[in-house]
């Protein structure tokens, strides 16, 4: 989703950098790029130009602050714009008080069912944090596609929560009784998945209605698919006049879509987005963070995802170790075959590239990341064959045992020769750490 406005935005920045002075003419310039920009990502007319106005009205009453390049000025007066758009430094993280009716909603297709899913393993894994153990049941009112309620059982498996398959067929008295099911066996979350049609019809939301006065959910949840552009705030108005709701998710967000409706929903709606939908597993799922999704959107990656994520997926001990290895500036064949495995955890290199600053709008050609990744597994492979001995002192590595080691991995000895020359590259890339003062753990 980030990869159209943040090509855009890379290449408005890169264009204005070798300006000296910041006038109203390359201001100009500059915005209407900008414009075409958000017009083609689909984001509504009056959006984009109260946007930009915002831009100008700073730039233009703004000397240029102490040592700030135009460009650079130019980068942060567009990124606190955006940051503001988006919802500020609004970093409130979901919560659900106990107990809590959540009803799901949203057109058909939006992403309703996947996210119920996703939001009972968020829940479940937040409680376990703190040593707790949510009871959390998941039910379906959806009626009208057979296979919607048998796809809800499917997905509530896969996210450890308990399954509730209503007997009546109408949607408000099934909605009664799963909820009568959820009070009497002392379940602490109810999620409502609910119907959806393809256009926003009134027996649709008439029936949303009638749940919503007899349930009372404590949340309203709002599933948006980021692929769709202006229509899904079209959506989202009709969901909120005929029953209101508190929040939004944001699904789909790692499909090709331009990021129109990312950009505009929260200006428009005046409600926070909560979370984002990166993928069809239960876990593709991550908090909403204005700051992060504006540094995505300029290029500018987002260093702090990625942190979190390789936390969550890599035990402190080894990252510490990593560090202190770094440090002594002696690295061995177990270091490097450890490197490589921590980068394995965190995903592929594509998808790890799009959080690195100046990466996520890059055009990296498709194959060189599959090489990579290729000879990454291939290197692994390597140093798995070698003994204990050769992989603390590799200086052993004769030709017969790199002969014996090839096979073993089943690469050509060449692959080894390349593995010992990028070895030796690390080595002394730590050497120079050391002596430049230490390594500081990205992790710290
Ligand atoms: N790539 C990607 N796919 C998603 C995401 N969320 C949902 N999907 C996929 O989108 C399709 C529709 O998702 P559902 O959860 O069935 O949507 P729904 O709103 O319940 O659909 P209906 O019940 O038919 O109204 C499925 O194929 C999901 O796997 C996401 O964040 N990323
Ligand atoms: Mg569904």
């Amino acid at each position: 989703m980030f990869d159209f406005l943040s090509q855009k935005f890379s290449s408005i920045f890169s264009s204005f950098s070798g300006k000296k002075t910041l006038d109203q003419k390359s201001v100009d310039q500059a915005l209407s790029q900008v414009k075409d920009a958000l017009l083609s990502a689909d984001v509504p007319y009056d959006l984009v130009e109260q946007f930009t106005q915002s831009i100008n009205d700073e730039l233009v009453g703004q000397k240029i602050i102490g040592s700030l390049k135009p460009s650079e000025q130019l980068l942060k007066v567009v990124n606190d714009k955006l940051l503001a758009f988006l919802g500020g430094t609004d970093n409130r993280t979901f919560s659900v008080t106990i107990p809590s009716v959540l009803m799901v909603m949203g057109l058909q297709g939006s992403g309703k069912t996947t996210t119920i899913a996703k939001l009972a393993y968020h829940l479940k894994k937040e409680a376990e944090k703190r040593n707790k153990k949510r009871r959390i049941l998941v039910a379906s009112v959806d009626f009208y596609r057979p296979a919607a309620v048998d796809q809800l059982e499917v997905m509530a498996g896969k996210a450890g929560a308990d399954f509730y398959r209503a007997q009546a067929e109408k949607p408000l008295q099934a909605a009664l009784e799963i909820h009568k099911h959820w009070q009497d066996n002392r379940y602490e979350i109810l999620l409502l998945d609910t119907a959806g049609r393809l256009h926003v019809d009134s027996a649709m939301l008439q029936e949303l209605q009638a749940i919503d006065r007899e349930l009372q959910p404590k949340q309203k949840i709002l599933v948006l698919d980021a692929m769709t552009g202006q229509e899904s705030l079209a959506v989202a108005r009709a969901f909120d006049q005929a029953i209101g709701f508190q929040s939004a998710i944001l699904s789909k967000t790692d499909s090709d879509s331009k990021g129109g409706a990312a950009f505009s929903f929260r200006y428009a709606l005046k409600k926070p987005i909560v979370f984002i939908g990166t993928g069809e597993k239960v876990d593709n799922l991550d908090l909403f963070h204005p700051e992060r999704m504006a540094s995505r959107m300029l290029g500018m990656g987002d260093i702090k995802s990625l942190i979190e994520r390789a936390e969550e997926k890599i035990k402190k001990g080894e990252q510490e170790q990593m560090a202190s290895s770094f440090e002594r500036g002696k690295l061995t064949l177990e270091d490097f075959a450890q490197q490589m495995d921590m980068v394995n955890r965190l995903g592929s290199l594509s998808s790890v590239m799009k959080y690195i600053p100046g990466m996520g709008g890059a055009q990296i050609p498709a194959g060189a990341l599959e090489e990579g990744q290729r000879e990454m597994k291939q290197f692994r492979a390597i140093i798995g064959s070698m003994t204990l001995k050769e992989r603390l002192y590799p200086r052993l590595l004769n030709d017969s045992r790199k002969g014996r080691v090839a096979q073993g991995a089943g690469v050509a000895v060449g692959q080894i020769d390349k593995l010992l020359s990028r070895f030796d590259q690390m080595q002394q890339y730590a050497k120079l750490i050391r002596k430049s003062g230490g390594f500081r753990s990205p992790f710290k």
